[in-house]
């Protein structure tokens, strides 16, 4: 257990799941059945060097268990990564519903929350271009309520029954299984280029909101129009948004490739390593609460919009987010299978107080997640797993099926009864889950609404609430997906949506792709909404920065030392990196243990660089991997802190303008201690958006 761990108080969830814990400390090898096992080296066989025995059943429980340790990945959102926290609620929300857990701030609700890619399956690399997934189960004590949401506040599609193709375009192609963890391929293309209600989304996966920087830093979204339903009956429309704490960070596409390859787990290990060291991701939750006079306002100031059309969001300009609560990720899991692969999110996990709407979308994931879970953990039973087992008592007559753990003792099975005088009874009705009693008629038909009928005003919307260079990462975006699709009608069919949407982007794309620029097209003036752009979502602090220190032997120490306590005092990751692994002597005497040796690493697994000055700068200037580290940095857009001779290994990487103090390097005069000033610009620029507007061109690395 981790010194962070061990401090935490524990949640009721951490009790109950530890009652189901394995703990082999101290114990000796057994079989599944308990007898002892001395020997699970050798096989039985006859004579040293003969036949093996059927007898053997150690040797057969060992490789049967062996043999089915695997059960099927996530059909999508196979590659995750979980957490365990608590959400506490800022001030109740019974005006507007009665879920438990929204209404006392002084409850700390247990979560587990998974994060995921979509495309890839469970061995592929986290910085793909991709929507991330962010699912949250509250284990309230009313009963679990699942928030299985998305990093983007947009769908692909409309209608459920859409979810097959969306998914067979987007995923490998069948006949060659590629590729992995991209939707750079004729097939996921040719399906957007043919559904115009994917523009919205597809904007948004081109955008470095495809690319967090870390799960800790993107945002969350329940995506579609929820309820919420007061004790006096009363429904207020609603939209689930998380807002990270740290702000929203991006990797940029080129540095996101590279990771792939220095690091696949690279998300995986930021939100391990960080929990570890007891820096806690955190999150708001906002609500974006729709009364009936907001329904009537939006239908004029935005036409595009029907509540029940997932692939649109209402404007924070035009319905505020009301920050109602926190969520802090404070443990790691114990153990991955049994927590993070064993979670069942099911969007049909709701409480009383939280209901549904009739989107389309929603509604088909109401059938989905329970049916999908039946085939992948084997049967109806899977709610008794300890990672999904809720704290609220269970009491009803479901029964039997695979892997059932449960030992019923009454001898009525059924209701009513009288047998087991009655029990379970039937709730009292105040506390119990109702549906909303939505008065609805109307004809059965297969037939999409024609209010859902606007695929362009929207995405118009967010690429031009974009910053420049957002929007310069999302041309880019396009070029390079549909620089790898090979079939040039499904190029030029993209394109000429995209014109739908805004013709400059659709000409810029165009010329980067080899398809002659579409006809010039007029389109409706955009609405801004600043909120989209991730310039306007700044975090507090540096908190899970990882900041890497170039350095050889003579390193000048008194510059780093009062740099790296700010650092560390809020909560940066400093390590340094020297040419091999071990001490690195220090100007003046002693010695620093190195974190790593450079060679092991990478420039873009850090975000920012700090060369010192000392001795040892030449050798560094000339070490190709020293050189390379910094001229990526530079083009990554991130932060350079240079000092003294520490100037010699920046000019080795032969940046613009022998890089340019404005944007991001920050120069120190001489050797010996920063001051404050100088120390609080560091973290100033850390802090900020990385320094896009850095001239690229003639970068090499
Ligand atoms: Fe999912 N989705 N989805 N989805 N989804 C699954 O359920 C599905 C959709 C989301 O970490 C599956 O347990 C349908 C929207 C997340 O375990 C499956 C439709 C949003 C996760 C499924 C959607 C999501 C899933 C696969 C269209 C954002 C991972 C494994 C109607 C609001 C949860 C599983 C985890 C997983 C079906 C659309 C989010 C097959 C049919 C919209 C975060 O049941």
């Amino acid at each position: 257990m981790t010194h962070d761990s061990a401090q935490r108080p524990g949640t009721d969830k951490d009790r109950q799941l530890a009652a189901h814990g394995v703990d082999n400390g101290g114990s000796a090898l057994t079989t599944d059945q308990g007898v002892l096992v001395d020997d699970t080296d050798n096989s039985l066989t006859v004579g040293e060097r003969g036949p093996s025995l059927l007898e053997d059943f150690h040797l057969r429980e060992k490789l049967t268990r062996f043999d089915h340790e695997r059960i099927p990945e996530r059909v999508v959102h196979a590659r995750g990564s979980g957490a365990h926290g608590y959400f506490q609620v800022y001030e109740s929300l019974a005006r507007y519903t009665s879920a438990d857990f929204l209404c006392d701030p002084a409850a700390r609700t247990p979560v587990f929350v998974r994060f995921s890619t979509v495309q890839g399956s469970r061995g592929s690399a986290d910085t793909v271009r991709d929507v991330r997934g962010f699912a949250t189960k509250f284990y309230t004590r009313a009963g679990n309520f699942d928030l299985v949401g998305n990093n983007m506040p947009v769908f692909f599609i409309q209608d459920g029954i859409k979810f097959p193709d969306v998914v067979h375009a987007v995923k490998p192609e069948p006949h060659h299984e590629m590729p992995t963890g991209a939707s750079a391929h004729d097939s996921f293309w040719d399906f957007v280029s043919l559904q115009p209600e994917t523009m919205h989304h597809v904007m948004w996966l081109m955008s470095d909101r495809a690319l967090p920087r870390s799960y800790a830093t993107m945002q969350g979204f329940g995506v579609h129009t929820f309820r919420l339903v007061n004790a006096a009956g009363e429904s207020t429309l609603v939209k689930f948004h998380w807002t990270p704490r740290r702000g929203v960070r991006s990797l940029v596409w080129d540095e996101a490739q590279k990771i792939a390859g220095k690091d696949p787990d690279f998300n995986r290990r930021d939100l391990w390593e960080s929990i570890e060291a007891g820096i806690f991701p955190e999150y708001e939750l906002g609500l974006q609460l729709i009364t009936e006079a907001d329904v009537a306002r939006l239908a004029t100031e935005a036409p595009e919009l029907d509540l029940l059309d997932a692939t649109k969001i209402v404007p924070e300009e035009l319905v505020p987010v009301t920050a109602v609560g926190r969520m802090v990720l404070d443990r790691n899991p114990t153990n991955f299978f049994a927590e993070t692969e064993q979670v069942a999110f099911c969007v049909q996990n709701v409480v009383p107080g939280i209901g549904f709407t009739d989107d389309p979308m929603l509604q088909a994931r109401l059938f989905s997640y329970l049916d999908t879970q039946l085939t992948r953990l084997g049967g109806p039973n899977f709610a008794q797993i300890p990672i999904n087992r809720p704290l609220a008592e269970v009491n009803n007559h479901q029964q039997d099926g695979f892997h059932n753990v449960s030992v019923p003792a009454a001898q009525a099975n059924y209701h009513p009864n009288s047998i087991s005088g009655g029990c379970p009874v039937l709730a009292d009705g105040a506390n119990a889950y109702r549906h909303f009693p939505e008065p609805v008629e109307g004809p059965k038909l297969r037939k999409r609404p024609e209010s859902f009928g606007d695929h362009h005003t929207q995405a118009r919307m967010f690429l031009h609430s974009m910053s420049p260079w957002e929007r310069e990462h999302i041309v880019a975006a396009y070029r390079f997906e549909l620089g790898k699709v090979v079939r040039p009608e499904i190029r030029s069919r993209t394109v000429e949506q995209l014109n739908k949407i805004d013709h400059q982007l659709a000409a810029q794309v165009a010329a980067g792709i080899g398809v002659p620029a579409p006809a010039a097209t007029k389109t409706d003036k955009p609405r801004i909404s600043p909120r989209l752009s991730q310039t306007a979502l700044t975090g507090s602090g540096i908190a899970g920065m990882r900041i890497a220190v170039l350095a050889a032997d003579g390193v000048d120490a008194a510059f780093l030392a009062p740099l790296t306590e700010a650092l560390h005092g809020q909560q940066a990751v400093v390590e340094l990196l020297a040419p091999v692994d071990g001490p690195v002597a220090v100007a003046g005497g002693g010695e620093l243990p190195a974190t790593r040796a450079l060679f092991t690493t990478a420039s873009v697994l850090y975000d920012a660089v700090v060369l010192p000055g000392g001795k040892g700068v030449p050798d560094l200037a000339a070490d190709g991997h020293a050189v390379h580290f910094v001229a990526e940095a530079y083009k990554h857009g991130k932060p350079i802190a240079v000092a003294g001779a520490g100037e010699l290994l920046l000019a080795a990487a032969h940046l613009p303008n022998g890089g340019d103090v404005a944007l991001g390097v920050l120069r120190h005069d001489g050797d010996g201690a920063p001051g404050p000033g100088w120390i609080e610009s560091v973290l100033t620029a850390l802090a900020g958006p990385r320094f896009h507007g850095r001239p690229l061109d003639q970068v090499v690395a």
